[in-house]
């Protein structure tokens, strides 16, 4: 139910309010900075709400590149959210550098504007292959301070942190209703949009995972494009395949990572990515899609890895490079560590 229904909205808690306390309680010495950080993203996240509220009339008003009804170009959606972040955190001095998901490049601050001490790396809208049928979708963020020194403009190192140095991260699911999750190291927060009062609501504070949950979320049909032991897990989950530690699951995929990590983050379960002879390094994104959502999933006490190591440890490389990926309950990842360290060889009972 949301808190704008159950509380009175004199006695909320805003998304505003509620980063001041923490930062008050958590780093009392702290600027100020990153709170403010934190509200830009808050702010892009309602502008890119409001826009994919209205999603489903893009082809009342016109596809990407066309003209709409007030003679202006329509901008496709992920266009739009990719520009929105841009916007709310290239200008405000707060970061030194960014990285999207949808640009091949850092994108530098703008000359003749201030650089701040944090990088910020996202991914705008992603799942973006069900923006078209309505299906829920999400923008994920990375927020790292700054290793390269001074004040100038930041450097390509700057992004290439571990996992691990987050100082913060986060995704707004905008899915039945609009939610903003987040950590700052201090538990994970979930706020509720109430577009009644245009804010994010404290809904769902200090958020656990179960360590053995009941869903797995995997795309079944790479079945035959997996290492056979990435086969025998799954045959565990599915129960066609006995293992003492693993009870059978339930399955549930959406095909759009946000909402099928927040069900599982809320609800108990592991999503996994692996590697398959297609995606010999996995599909998705190291630093915008599996550092930042492991970060949530270990403040929430979960764990994520790439099979045989925490995501939070991995060294990038390359800006867009893509890792395995299993998120979720700390026994069910752990329970994947340990089938993916023994040898690649047929079980006879499978
Ligand atoms: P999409 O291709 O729709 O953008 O990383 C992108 C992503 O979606 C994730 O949101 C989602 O979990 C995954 O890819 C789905 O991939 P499959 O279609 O291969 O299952």
């Amino acid at each position: 139910m949301r808190a704008s229904l159950s509380i009175p909205l004199s006695r909320v808690v805003t998304i505003e309010s509620f980063i001041i306390d923490q930062e008050k309680k958590h780093a009392p010495e702290a600027t100020g900075e990153l709170s403010n950080l934190l509200y830009d993203i808050g702010l892009a996240a309602k502008i890119i709400n409001s826009h994919v509220r209205m999603a489903g009339l893009a082809d009342i008003l016109g596809s990407a590149g066309a003209v709409n009804v007030q003679g202006e170009v329509v901008q496709k959606l992920d266009e739009f959210a990719n520009d929105t972040m841009k916007h709310a955190l290239l200008r405000t001095g707060r970061a030194c550098l960014l990285a999207s998901e949808e640009d091949e490049e850092p994108i530098p601050i703008p000359p003749g504007y201030r650089t701040g001490k944090y990088t910020i790396l996202y991914d705008p809208l992603d799942g973006s292959s069900n923006i078209d049928v309505n299906v829920s979708i999400g923008t994920i963020f990375s927020i790292h301070r700054r290793v390269s020194e001074g004040n100038g403009p930041g450097e390509l190192r700057d992004c290439l942190q571990p996992g691990r140095t987050q100082v913060a991260a986060g995704y707004v699911l905008y899915g039945s209703s609009t939610m903003l999750v987040y950590s700052t190291g201090q538990g994970v927060h979930g706020f509720t949009f109430d577009p009644t009062i245009g804010e994010f609501l404290l809904s769902h504070p200090n958020i656990t995972t179960p360590p053995v949950g009941k869903y797995y979320s995997i795309n079944e049909s790479n079945f035959p494009r997996w290492d056979i032991r990435v086969q025998k897990i799954v045959r565990c989950w599915k129960g066609t395949l006995t293992e003492p530690n693993m009870k059978p699951k339930n399955s549930r995929y959406i095909g759009s990572l946000v909402a099928d990590f927040h069900r599982n983050l809320l609800a108990g379960g592991i999503f996994a990515y692996p590697a398959d002879t297609k995606s010999p390094n996995g599909k998705l994104r190291l630093l915008y899609e599996c550092a930042p959502l492991a970060f949530l999933c270990e403040q929430a006490g979960g764990y994520a890895s790439d099979g045989s190591r925490p995501i939070l440890d991995l060294e990038p490389a390359e800006l867009h490079q893509r890792s395995p990926f299993f998120v979720g309950g700390r026994d069910d990842v752990r329970f994947v560590e340990e089938l993916l360290a023994q040898p690649a060889v047929a079980d006879r009972r499978a």
